[in-house]
C-alpha cells in the first residue's frame, strides 16, 4: 500500500499502551523528518533533524509481539532512512532500512512505510541509515516492553538514558572534509561536546531505597564513553537485547550503538545528591582540541534542596569487560563451524589521496542496484557472489550454517562492529596489539557473551559466531559512522534462493527507487542481461601506481595544491573543523614522506 497523504494526517496512534491484555497489537507512528533549531551542549545553537517538528526525537515503545507501523514523510532536503539497531527483521529484510542495500532513498518531499513485527524485548535505537546522516540528529531510543522479563520483580521503575558525543558541524560538510586529500591520514572529526539524554547537567530525581532500571544507549557517531554512577554499583541485566547473568559492574565502556540495562539501587538516606558521569574515550582522537570537555554529567537527585556534587577526578579508567557476562539463556558456544572466513582491516590511502578503510584490502562502494534487489531479481545466480559487485565484501552463507567471523584489526584503532539481522556469540576477543588471530584458540567460553555490537581492540582481533537462521541482505560494520563512510562494510547475502521465494516486497518500496531513480533488476552494476557481467560497476578510486607509496602521492597532492593554491590552502584549512594539530601532524608526516621519495 503507498502511504497517502491522509496517513501522514494522521496524529500519532499508540494503541498498545491502551491494550496490554491484547497480545500483537499495531503501533502506528507517524514520522515527518523535519529540521529543528536546538543547541543541546548551550555552545552552539544549529540545525538538526528532527520529527514532527520537536527533537529530542521521539522514543519508540512497544510490547513485545506488536506490529510497528511507521509512515515517514521526509520534508528535509536530504535523503533519508530508518535503520531499527539491533532488530533482527526477520521475515522483513527490506524492513531494515540501509539506504542502497535492502531499500532505495526516501527523497526529500517523498513517503514510505516501515511496517514489522518486533519479536525480541529489550533495548535498541533507531537511526537515519542514509548517507552519514544520523549524527544531525536523526537518532532515538527504540524500547521493547516485555511482561515476562526475568527482572521484572527486581526493579520499581525503568528509565531510558541516551549518551551521544555532539558536533556544532552538520554531517555533509564534516564528511567532505573528512573524505578528502586534505585529510590524508583520516583523522576524524572530534565532537565538540558529550550529552546524555540530548542535553548536560540532567537531574533524575530518585526516591530513597528503590531500585531503578536505567536502560542506556550510546547513540553517538563516534565515540564511546566510560559511564559510572559515583557512589552506586551497577547490576547489569540486560546487553544489546540479550539477558544476562546479572553481574556488577562499577564503570562500563559503552562503544557507539552499544547499549546496557542496569540496576541500580539506591540509598537509604537523602542526605547527598550523586553524579552519573559519561567520559568519551579519548584515545579514539587523533588529536584534542583545546577546551574539549569529554565528560558529561547527570544527576541521581535524592533531595532538591542538597547541592549538586562535581564529580571526582578518576585518573585511571579500569571498566568492566563485556567478555564475562553470560547470557542468562544459557545458550551454549556453538561449536561447530561450517562457513568460518576472515575479515582484515586496514586503513590506507587510494589515489585519490584521501584515507579510506579495507577489508581483505576491499574498501565498500555502493553498488547501482540496491543488494536485496540484486538478489531477488537474479534467479539461480543468486548464489554466485561475484554478482554482488567486487567492492561490497559480499558473503553469500547456506540457511542454518555456523557462521564464524574472524575479524583482525591491522590498525592501531579500537572499532566497535556491529552486525545486521542477527545478535553474535564473543568468542574470542585479543588484548591489544597480539596481532592476527591464529586459529588455535583454546578454553572458548561454554556459554559466550551474545550481543550485536562489539569491540575489537588496537591491533587485535575478535571472533563471532552466529546461526545463518535469517534470510536476507545484512550488512556488517564498524558503528564509527567515519568509518562507514570509508569503507568498513561487509555484506551477508543470507539464503537468497529462500529469499526469493518468501519475501514479498510492497510496492511502496518500488515506488520510492523510481522517484529516485534506481533499477530494482540486475546485478551490482545494473546488468539485467548476464548477471555475471559486472561491467560499469562503481569501484573504489584506484589503487597508487606501483612504485609510489601512499605517503608519497598523498605529499604530492600536497605540494601541487600549495604550488597552485599558496596561501588560499592555509585559509582553507583554517576554516576546516580539522584543528591545527591534526593540520600540523598531517604535514609532518607528508613532508617526512617527501624526503623518503626523493
Ligand atoms: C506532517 O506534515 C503534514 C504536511 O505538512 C501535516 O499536515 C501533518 O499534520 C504533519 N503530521 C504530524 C504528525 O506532525
Ligand atoms: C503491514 O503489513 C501487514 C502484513 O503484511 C499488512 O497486513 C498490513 O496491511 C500492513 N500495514 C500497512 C499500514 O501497510
Ligand atoms: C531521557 O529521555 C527520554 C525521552 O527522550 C525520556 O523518556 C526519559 O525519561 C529521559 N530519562 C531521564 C532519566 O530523564
Ligand atoms: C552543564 O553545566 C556545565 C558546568 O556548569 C556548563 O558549562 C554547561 O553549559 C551546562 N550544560 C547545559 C546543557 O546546561
Ligand atoms: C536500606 O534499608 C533496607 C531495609 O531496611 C535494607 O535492607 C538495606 O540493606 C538498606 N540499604 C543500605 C544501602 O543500607
Ligand atoms: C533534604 O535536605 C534538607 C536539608 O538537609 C532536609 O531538611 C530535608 O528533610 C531533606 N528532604 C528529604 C526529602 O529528605
Ligand atoms: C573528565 O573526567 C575525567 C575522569 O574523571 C578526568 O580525568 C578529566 O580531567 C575530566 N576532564 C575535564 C575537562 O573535566
Ligand atoms: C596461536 O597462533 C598465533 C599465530 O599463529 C601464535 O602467535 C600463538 O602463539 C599461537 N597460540 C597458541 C596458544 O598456540
Ligand atoms: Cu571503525
Amino acid at each position: 500500500m503507498a502511504p497517502s497523504i491522509r496517513a501522514c494526517l494522521a496524529p500519532v496512534f499508540i494503541t498498545s499502551i491502551f491494550a496490554n491484555l491484547i497480545h500483537a497489537a499495531t503501533v502506528t507512528y507517524d514520522f515527518n523528518i523535519t529540521w529543528v533549531q536546538a543547541n543541546p551542549d548551550t555552545a552552539f545553537e544549529r540545525k538538526v533533524i528532527g520529527i514532527n517538528g520537536q527533537w529530542p526525537i521521539p522514543t519508540i515503545t512497544v510490547n513485545l509481539g506488536d506490529r510497528l507501523v511507521i509512515n515517514v514523510n521526509n520534508q528535509i532536503d536530504q535523503d533519508t532512512s530508518l535503520h531499527f539497531h539491533g532488530l533482527f527483521q526477520k521475515g522483513t529484510t527490506h524492513m531494515d532500512g540501509p539506504d542502497g542495500v535492502t531499500q532505495c532513498p526516501i527523497i526529500p518531499g517523498s513517503s514510505f512505510t516501515y511496517n514489522f513485527t518486533v519479536d525480541q524485548p529489550g533495548t535498541y535505537w533507531y537511526h537515519s541509515h542514509s548517507k552519514g546522516q544520523y549524527p544531525d540528529g536523526l537518532r532515538g531510543p527504540f524500547i521493547v516492553l516485555d511482561p515476562e522479563n526475568p527482572f521484572v520483580d527486581q526493579f520499581d521503575e525503568e528509565l531510558v538514558l541516551t549518551f551521544s558525543d555532539w558536533y556544532h558541524d552538520q554531517m555533509p560538510k564534516l564528511l567532505a572534509d573528512f573524505m578528502s586529500v586534505t585529510n590524508p591520514t583520516g583523522a576524524e572529526p572530534v565532537p565538540n561536546s558529550a550529552l546524555m539524554n540530548d542535553t548536560q547537567n540532567l537531574t533524575i530525581p530518585v526516591q530513597p531505597g528503590k531500585t531503578y532500571m536505567f536502560r542506556m544507549i550510546n547513540m553517538g557517531a563516534f565515540a564511546a564513553q566510560y559511564v559510572w554512577f559515583e557512589g552506586h554499583t551497577m547490576r547489569i541485566v540486560e546487553v544489546d537485547g540479550v539477558y544476562t547473568e546479572p553481574t556488577e559492574a562499577d564503570m562500563i565502556y559503552m562503544t557507539a550503538a552499544q547499549r546496557y540495562s542496569v540496576l541500580v539501587t539506591t540509598k537509604n538516606d537523602t542526605s547527598a545528591n550523586f553524579a552519573i558521569v559519561g567520559s568519551m574515550d579519548q584515545d579514539l582522537f587523533d588529536a584534542i582540541p583545546e577546551g574539549l570537555n569529554p565528560n558529561v554529567t547527570s544527576y541521581l537527585l535524592y533531595n532538591e534542596s542538597k547541592e549538586l556534587p562535581t564529580p571526582a577526578f578518576v585518573d585511571e579508567f579500569d571498566p568492566f569487560d563485556d567478555m564475562t557476562l553470560a547470557p542468562e539463556d544459557g545458550l551454549d558456544l556453538f561449536d561447530n563451524v561450517d562457513y568460518s572466513f576472515n575479515l582484515d582491516l586496514k586503513m590506507d590511502n587510494l589515489g585519490d589521496g584521501a584515507n579510506y578503510a579495507f577489508f581483505n584490502d576491499i574498501t565498500y562502494v555502493h553498488t547501482k542496484v540496491p543488494t536485496l534487489f540484486t538478489a531477488l531479481s537474479s534467479g539461480k545466480d543468486a548464489e554466485n557472489v561475484a554478482i554482488y559487485g567486487s567492492n561490497t565484501n559480499s558473503f553469500v552463507l547456506n540457511k542454518n550454517d555456523i557462521v564464524e567471523i574472524v575479524l583482525n584489526n591491522n590498525d592501531p584503532g579500537k572499532h566497535p562492529f556491529h552486525l545486521h539481522g542477527h545478535n553474535f556469540q564473543l568468542v574470542v576477543r585479543s588484548e591489544d596489539e597480539a596481532g592476527a588471530y591464529g586459529n588455535n584458540a583454546t578454553g572458548l567460553p561454554r556459554k559466550p557473551m551474545r550481543r550485536d555490537t562489539v569491540l575489537v581492540r588496537p591491533n587485535g582481533h575478535i571472533v563471532l559466531r552466529f546461526k545463518a537462521d535469517n534470510p536476507g541482505i545484512w550488512l556488517f560494520h564498524c558503528h564509527i559512522e567515519w568509518h562507514v563512510a570509508s569503507g568498513l562494510i561487509a555484506t551477508m547475502i543470507e539464503a537468497p534462493r529462500e529469499l526469493q521465494e518468501t519475501l514479498h516486497v510492497p510496492e511502496d518500496h518500488y515506488a520510492a527507487c523510481r522517484a529516485a531513480g534506481v533499477p530494482t533488476e540486475g546485478n551490482a552494476a545494473g546488468n539485467t542481461v548476464d548477471f555475471l557481467d559486472l561491467t560499469g560497476e562503481n569501484k573504489s578510486p584506484d589503487l597508487l601506481p606501483a612504485g609510489f607509496t601512499a605517503k608519497g602521492i598523498v605529499a604530492l597532492v600536497f605540494s601541487v595544491l600549495a604550488a597552485f593554491l599558496g596561501m588560499a590552502v592555509i585559509a582553507w584549512y583554517g576554516a576546516a573543523p580539522i584543528t591545527s594539530g591534526e593540520l600540523a601532524a598531517s604535514q609532518r608526516r607528508v613532508e617526512e614522506s617527501s624526503v623518503v621519495e626523493k
